[in-house]
């Protein structure tokens, strides 16, 4: 953190004034890992949580390459003429192999990451994935206060981080590509199944057709889904990042569908049981963390994880070892 530590008056004083210095530090505070920084987030985030939860939050995830930071850098455009403003955030888990981040990079988002009245925070690197989801939620608590009227989290679907994602949005948008004839086989099923709107993305130029084939692919697939919610039934549409064609549909979309939720009171249910899983998420954690870092399971850990892997003794059996280790029994 650049300069003296942010404390959590000036911070929060500086959030409800809509000081972007602030901001930026603010979010720095609440990816910090260090215990003072920790309680002081925790400080900071229990001050603000009374008047959060107004912004439209929206997921965004898609494989490397499919277009996402272009296409957000077109709707957010597109938002910021409607008179809105908005921030990107970034779940990134693969930043901590490649040690910087390729998502929410402000390289591909010229015109939003030069407009004050946008935000774009690419993912902090250095965490694990459990460690990023909890930091984005709370930066996006931070975001909503400062008075994003929409909040853009970005994802590239490394290992769990839709699921991560898509715990901590109202709307659930997945990003992908049409042609080649595995239109859907590249899709996770588990990842359909949290899917609120897909679209086919660079359906522009020769890429046309094959993206209105794929787009018609998924709302028949789509239909097949468990539905997340009542007032909602998943689509699917076609857009282009890069030439604007169906940016305003989409929009409408994800209107829509927040519009739905919101009415039907599913939205509000969907919240609480996403702040009662990132409880636990957060206990399970903090548990695991400490469990790791006694001396008396590290002693046993590697030689029971041998085992296990040997298939010498059941994975079950190894777990319940450990965990009497921890109780004393
Ligand atoms: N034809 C066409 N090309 C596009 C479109 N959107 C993005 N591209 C191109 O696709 C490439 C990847 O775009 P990005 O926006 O960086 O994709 P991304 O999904 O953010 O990529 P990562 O952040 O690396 O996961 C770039 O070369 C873009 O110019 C589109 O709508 N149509
Ligand atoms: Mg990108």
């Amino acid at each position: 953190m650049n300069g003296r530590r942010l404390s959590v008056d000036a911070a929060e004083r500086g959030i409800r004034a809509r000081d972007r210095g602030v901001l930026a530090r603010a979010i720095t505070l609440v990816e910090s890992s260090r215990d003072d920084d920790r309680r002081a987030a925790e400080e900071l985030v229990g001050r603000l949580l009374p008047g959060a939860g107004r912004a439209r939050r929206i997921g965004i995830s898609g494989a490397p390459g499919v277009g996402k930071s272009t296409l957000i850098e077109s709707l957010g455009t597109h938002l910021l003429d409607l008179g809105l403003t908005l921030a990107v955030l970034a779940v990134d888990p693969s930043s901590r192999a490649t040690g910087g981040s390729i998502l929410g990079d402000k390289t591909r988002m010229p015109r939003l990451a030069a407009d004050p009245r946008a935000y774009v925070r690419p993912s902090p690197a250095g965490t694990e994935l459990g460690g990023v989801a909890r930091n984005t939620r709370e930066a996006l608590l931070v975001c909503e206060t400062f008075g994003c009227d929409v909040i853009f989290v970005e994802t590239v679907g490394v290992g769990q981080s839709e699921t991560e994602v898509a715990e901590m949005v109202d709307t659930f948008l997945l990003l992908t590509l049409g042609g080649a004839g595995d239109d859907l086989q590249g899709i996770k099923r588990g990842i359909m199944e949290l899917v609120d709107i897909a679209a086919v993305n660079k359906a522009d130029g020769d890429g046309l057709p094959a993206a209105r084939r794929a787009a018609r692919d998924l709302s028949s697939a789509l239909r097949f889904m468990r539905r997340r919610f009542d007032a909602w039934e998943p689509k699917a549409t076609t857009v282009s990042g890069k030439t604007g064609e169906g940016i305003d549909a989409l929009w409408a979309m994800l209107i829509a569908h927040r519009d739905a939720i919101e009415a039907s009171g599913e939205l509000l249910t969907l919240r609480r049981s996403q702040a009662r899983r990132a409880l636990w998420r957060d206990v399970e954690r903090a548990l695991v963390a400490d469990l790791r870092a006694r001396a008396d399971v590290a002693a046993r850990l590697a030689d029971l994880e041998a085992k296990v892997e040997a298939g010498e003794v059941s994975p079950s059996a190894a777990a319940r070892e450990l965990v009497m280790l921890v109780r004393g029994g």
